[in-house]
């Protein structure tokens, strides 16, 4: 979300929700009766209050039309959602710190067997990513302009890094990463560089 609204120019107030202090603060009841899924990001523009990442791209998308991040075409906008749905409904929920936490809770995990489980998926999606890359892939997930996919792949490759996911078999991933992260847009949503960063 943040890569967005650099990339389309917003000026925007960001709120930091820190996510594992005091048990993360997307869990105290504040946060939950604005956003009762207890995760980020959350968006606000006037009276919209909107969850879920795609949802969100979705109404900048139409609020804010200039630099497009979603293709017009629909073969290319059903291949743009793929990507991004690969990412965002089939790898970043099942890696994700409430999961981790239950999956330690419920099996009696150490840590580093709670990382394994995160890096475990993380690894089986990008490896499957990497292939459906291959034939639509140019400088960027489908062709040379950056759209929305690459919004979602640049965050699970941070992730990925994180979690110690071994990149050596994803040369595709690895390229359009590091041509996204040249971007200023990219370089102003990094983690590092927001006001909340440890
Ligand atoms: N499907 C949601 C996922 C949101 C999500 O899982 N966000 C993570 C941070 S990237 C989160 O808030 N996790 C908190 C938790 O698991 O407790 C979206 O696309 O917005």
């Amino acid at each position: 979300m943040r890569i967005a609204l650099h990339h389309k120019g917003i000026d925007y107030d960001y709120r930091p929700i820190h996510l594992v202090k005091d048990g993360g603060e997307q869990r105290k009841d504040d946060y939950l009766s604005l956003n009762p899924k207890g995760e980020v990001p959350f968006f606000i523009d006037g009276e919209l209050k909107l969850g879920q990442s795609m949802a969100i791209l979705l109404y900048i998308e139409d609020r804010w039309s200039e630099r497009p991040l979603f293709p017009k075409n629909a073969a290319e906008m059903a291949k743009c959602i793929q990507v991004c749905e690969i990412i965002n409904s089939g790898i970043q929920p099942i890696q994700n710190l409430a999961v981790m936490h239950e999956v330690k809770r419920r099996y009696n995990l150490n840590d580093e067997e709670k990382v394994d489980w995160s890096r475990f998926w993380i690894q089986k999606g990008l490896d499957a990513l990497e292939k459906v890359l291959g034939p639509l892939a140019g400088k960027f997930c489908l062709g040379n302009g950056l759209t929305a996919a690459d919004l979602f792949l640049v965050p699970q490759v941070y992730n990925g890094k994180k979690f110690g996911v071994n990149f050596s078999g994803l040369p595709l991933i690895s390229k359009i990463n590091d041509s996204c992260l040249e971007l200023e847009s990219f370089k102003l949503a990094d983690p590092s560089c927001q006001p909340d960063s440890p």
